[in-house]
């Protein structure tokens, strides 16, 4: 079950059966499009076999939810929402800067936030209340002033309680594809969003890449990934139980360990085999381990363009002197450095977002964070002075252009006898 992979297998591994998907999702979409709030509870009853009145989760639904959730965890809910929000409060872009890069010539950069989004936080039988934080808390923290979120019925209260804590309102119970749909064209009860974030299967991602004529989106996040750069310095025992952490997320999970040793690789494999034994999700872990093994490495630079090819989710980083093989790495939703950085820090508590890009997508996409809630506008103020210095390239280049029209809108301010008007 652990054994010697190369990086081409592993890459095939898991790569995206998005397409194979398509047709049902086309199908789920239209009926969305078609059916608005009936199609949903229609869709619910058919995927979910619940039974729904309404989509909308009100708020005596969100306060009862308190009951049934541990005071205990509601405790670390907090803790981690204040962590989280920490982080992603020193991400957060200046408003406005203006510069003035030559003399009456000043350029800058305003920022703002989404208007609306929508979070899709998985459900079913798991509960993922960290998920409900970290897709929520960077667009509160991004000044979002709406934002609503779906997860699959029946909504767990862990769910409601973390929404809850992340301060989002408005919350529909509504999984899968169809969620992607209501939130990408709308309902009666659910107005549709300008941006789409959050985790799913691979219904909802495909629902999710072909609804962007729609909806923005933040990138494809499918089965969880981890890629393990270590040498014989690293402990076998937290390399394995950083593995196994990833691997028993799901049976389509992947997990690859790059390593400059063979001891170590195999060290690994007996540990994995020990502490898998008697893990509660260890049906999962071996589906997924099928999909996972090592890679030899014959130096640390080799190592780390082995990474760089396979671009992981998540990358842990186990070797003796990590600095120079972090500076070496591209492609990675999020790095993990040192013994004492299991991955599961960044999944809950640290404060790092663990939305992130999976199946080789960090190549171009980066993780979630408060950047994916807001959008820029160039901002230019030129004085007269300033638009004397420019006016020639830019009444040549309309002339070249053949675009008269925009040379003349310079040149009738600069061949007025006198200003016409009072510049800032
Ligand atoms: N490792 C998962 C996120 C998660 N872990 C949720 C625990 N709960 C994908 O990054
Ligand atoms: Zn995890």
């Amino acid at each position: 079950m652990w054994s010697a992979v190369d990086v081409e297998t592993w890459v095939s591994r898991r790569t995206s059966r998005l397409d194979e998907v398509h047709g049902p999702v086309q199908e789920i979409i239209g009926k969305v499009k078609s059916g608005g709030d009936a199609a949903l509870i229609e869709l619910s009853e058919k995927f979910d076999k619940v039974h729904l009145d309404s989509v909308a989760v009100d708020e005596d639904a969100r306060e009862a939810a308190y009951d049934q959730v541990d005071a205990k965890v509601t405790e670390c809910l907090v803790e981690a929402e204040a962590r989280i929000s920490r982080f992603h409060e020193l991400q957060l872009p200046r408003g406005l800067w203006l510069s003035e890069v030559e003399p009456g010539i000043t350029l800058g950069v305003k920022t703002t936030p989404l208007s609306r989004v929508g979070a899709y936080v998985p459900g079913g039988r798991a509960a993922y209340p960290s998920t409900a934080l970290m897709c929520t808390i960077p667009a509160r923290i991004a000044g979002v002033p709406e934002i609503c979120c779906c997860s699959p019925p029946p909504i767990q209260p862990l769910t409601l309680v973390a929404l809850d804590i992340a301060g989002v309102e408005e919350i529909y119970q509504c999984g899968g594809a169809q969620a992607i749909a209501a939130m990408a064209l709308g309902t009666e009860s659910i107005e549709p969003v300008e941006k789409i974030v959050g985790p799913g299967n691979v219904y909802v991602t495909a629902a999710k890449m072909l609804l962007r004529e729609y909806a923005e989106i933040d990138f494809p996040a499918g089965p969880s990934e981890i890629a393990v750069i270590a040498d014989e310095n690293a402990v076998p025992s937290y390399v394995a139980a950083d593995i196994l952490a990833q691997a028993e997320h799901d049976p389509h999970a992947a997990c690859v360990l790059i390593t400059t040793s063979a001891a170590f690789a195999d060290e690994v494999g007996a540990e994995i085999k020990k502490q898998a034994e008697n893990a509660p999700r260890k049906e999962i872990m071996a589906q997924a381990l099928k999909n996972s093994g090592y890679i030899l490495a014959g130096d640390l630079d080799e190592a780390v363009a082995i990474s760089n090819a396979v671009a992981p989710e998540h990358l842990s980083i186990q070797v003796a002197d990590p600095l120079p093989v972090l500076g070496g790495i591209r492609n990675a939703g999020s790095i993990f450095v040192g013994p004492y950085t299991p991955v599961a820090c960044g999944d809950y508590a640290s404060g790092t977002n663990h939305v992130l890009p999976t199946a080789g997508y960090a190549r171009q996409y980066s993780g979630l964070n408060v950047h994916h809630f807001c959008k820029t506008s160039s901002v230019q103020m030129l004085s007269r002075e300033g638009l004397e210095s420019i006016g020639d390239i830019i009444e040549t280049l309309a002339t070249a252009e053949g675009l008269a029209a925009h040379a003349q809108s310079v040149d009738v301010r600069l061949r007025s006898a006198k200003p016409d008007c009072k510049a800032p």
